[in-house]
């Protein structure tokens, strides 16, 4: 295969921001090709978000990517929250009039992908040694190897959405950059199995050993977390023993509609807020998780990753139809506002739902008044509720 040697928007990363704002861009007539350092198997492997905001739906159904999403996705009106033994329904509809859709981002990723290959869309996986040149000129330019050969790729604009281990972050000088940080004392096992799942919604469990979710991909399909040490060891947790841990700190029912079955993929991750600012250097726009990266109890990561691209193509869009800059000079700042808030909602639920190590009795008891204080107060709920469903852009 040839590759191309220009483009109007080059994008760094084939994960859901950059596929995204592939197919958004496309709609609108604007060439870009994807630059993915993994395969694209590698890419669809990766087990990662689940919950799908009202948002994120209505992108995909712009870019034509929604069919399957509607067909497969398990629509959800609300959520569960389980602490001191008991379990609290959390109702959407009624609270907000709004749901959330329950989807594999790893099928998100695949609808994306063959709407990409539909359309001709140039995505050149396993492109390895990425650099961005000049990205503060007008002509900036990608370098790359791949099957052994140098390329380089001239462009108008770079969209970073590698991320948060990718190559565009980096290629910002420190001095330009501010960056927010919070990292947690846990992480999340996860499993996913091929059992039913143990309730039609999702169970946010707190509990003094520490937080559990049950979660789902399916009506036969379920993905299971419990808080785990930060130096736990997968290998360390067979099947037997993380059954063991979360029916400790699942409520009665649960435990009894759990089935245990063989896990098919089981992995650790430590769990982090993130912020670097600004979301512009140049011709250089970071977009997804190249940005920013949040705790996953609150579901934002994917639906934060859609948001930016959302606003990034619209900005493209406009400077390309209208030659304005105006979009474009906003990006880092209108898409910085809508983060920041699923960063404060995601610090909180993660804050009110984990067992934190060496807290001491005063915040053990603000917790669990903090988990009283939202099932006994409409308000707050209706907060948790609109924040859960996804802020409007
Ligand atoms: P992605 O999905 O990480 O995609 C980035 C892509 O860029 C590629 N890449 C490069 N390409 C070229 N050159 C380089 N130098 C490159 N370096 C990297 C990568 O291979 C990859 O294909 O970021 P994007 O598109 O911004 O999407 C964001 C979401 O993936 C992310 O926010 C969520 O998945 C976060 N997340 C979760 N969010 C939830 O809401 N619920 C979850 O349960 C949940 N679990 C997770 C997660 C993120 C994880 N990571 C990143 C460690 C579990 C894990 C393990
Ligand atoms: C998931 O299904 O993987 C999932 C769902 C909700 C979360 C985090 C992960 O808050």
């Amino acid at each position: 295969m040839t590759l191309p040697k220009r483009t109007q928007v080059a994008i760094i990363g084939a994960g859901p921001a950059g596929l995204l704002l592939g197919q958004l861009l496309h709609k609108a007539g604007i060439d870009a090709v994807i630059l993915e350092l993994r395969s694209a198997e590698y890419v669809l492997g990766r087990i990662r978000a689940g919950v799908v905001e009202t948002g994120t739906v209505g992108l995909l159904e712009q870019v034509g990517c929604a069919e399957r999403l509607h067909r497969e996705g398990l629509v959800h009106e609300g959520i569960e929250i389980s602490f001191g033994g008991a379990r609290h329904r959390i109702n959407f509809q009624q609270l907000v009039g709004r749901s959330v859709i329950v989807y594999g981002q790893t099928e998100i990723t695949r609808d994306l992908m063959e709407a990409r290959a539909d359309c001709g869309g140039t995505t050149i996986y396993e492109a390895e040694d990425v650099v961005l040149h000049d990205v503060t000129s007008t002509r900036p330019y990608v370098t790359f190897r791949q099957a052994g050969m140098a390329h380089r790729l001239d462009c108008d604009f770079i969209a970073g959405c590698d991320g948060s281990h990718g190559v565009s972050r980096k290629s910002i000088p420190a001095d330009v950059q501010q960056v927010f940080e919070r990292t947690y004392p846990f992480g999340w096992l996860g499993i996913l199995v091929d059992k039913p799942p143990v309730s039609e919604e999702l169970i946010y469990a707190n509990h003094e050993r520490g937080f559990a979710l049950c979660s789902m991909r399916s009506h036969t399909r379920s993905r299971l977390y419990i808080q785990c040490a930060l130096d736990d060891k997968v290998e360390d947790w067979s099947d037997a023993r993380f059954y063991d841990e979360l029916c400790r700190r699942l409520d009665a029912t649960a435990v009894a509609r759990l089935e245990q079955g063989a896990s098919i993929e089981k992995s650790i991750a430590p769990l982090r807020s993130f912020v670097a600012e600004p979301m512009r250097y140049g011709q250089l726009f970071l977009a997804g998780d190249a940005a920013h990266i949040v705790p996953p109890t609150g579901a934002k990561g994917l639906n934060l990753a859609a948001s930016d691209v959302h606003y990034l193509s619209r900005a493209l869009i406009e400077f390309y139809d209208e030659k304005s800059r105006a979009g474009i000079d906003a990006y880092s700042a209108t898409a910085l506002a809508r983060v920041w808030k699923a960063v404060r909602f995601s610090w909180w639920m993660t804050s009110m739902l984990h067992h934190f190590p060496n807290s001491s009795g005063f915040e053990q008891r603000i917790q669990r008044t903090e988990l009283d204080y939202l099932v006994g107060s409409e308000h707050a709920l209706r907060s948790l509720a609109e924040n859960y469903v996804g802020l409007p852009y």
